[in-house]
């Protein structure tokens, strides 16, 4: 039985096997979590990011899909990037968001990551309620462990006690 669990935190600091960012289509890093991360990895990552795009992501990443990099100078051993909805420009289909919990669960398990730290994937600067991420994002990890071999330890690590009380909320639930 896999462990889900949440807590107050850097994501960059996690000590688990893989981390998710909460990038953007470009992979070429921004603010929030994603700025955090790539700030925190070092240079690295970026030039893993720019291989994708020059190799097989030309186009970007689509929202709700994930890929994996090696996470630089970060205690864990892969960034896995997702790519969230962004509520600022329409995109409100809580399946797109659902999908980049259960596509980063699949790309974890492929490389073999036992644990895995998620943020609260476009509730900042894409702009989702809090609450309504918390709602998704364990349904979909639920689901997603149920499904498969996923990894054995999944912590959402939150960055503010209110996203935290949230995502706790559901796990109660
Ligand atoms: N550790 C954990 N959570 C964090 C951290 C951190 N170090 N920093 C911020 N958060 P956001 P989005 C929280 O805006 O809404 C970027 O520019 C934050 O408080 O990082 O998916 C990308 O390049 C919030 O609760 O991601 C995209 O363009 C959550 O992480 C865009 O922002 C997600 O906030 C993606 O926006």
């Amino acid at each position: 039985m896999a462990i889900i669990e949440a807590a107050l935190g850097d994501i960059t600091t996690e000590q688990v096997d893989a981390v998710v960012n909460a990038a953007n289509s470009s992979l070429m890093g921004g603010g929030g979590v994603d700025g955090a991360i790539h700030a925190a990895a070092g240079p690295a990552l970026l030039e893993e990011c720019r291989r994708l795009r020059e190799t097989t992501h030309r186009s970007g990443l689509a929202v709700g899909d994930a890929v994996a990099t090696g996470a630089g100078r970060l205690p864990a051993q892969w960034v896995i990037h997702t790519v969230g909805p962004n509520r600022h420009a329409g995109q409100t289909d809580p399946a797109l968001l659902a999908s980049c919990f259960s596509r980063s669960l699949a790309v974890a398990s492929g490389v073999g990551a036992r644990s895995i730290a998620f943020p609260a994937v476009s509730a900042g600067i894409y702009g989702w309620d809090a609450a309504e991420v918390a709602r998704i994002a364990v349904a979909a990890v639920r689901s997603g462990l149920e499904a498969g071999d996923g990894p054995e330890l999944v912590r959402f690590v939150l960055f503010s006690h209110q996203v935290l009380a949230a995502f706790q909320t559901q796990l109660d639930a």
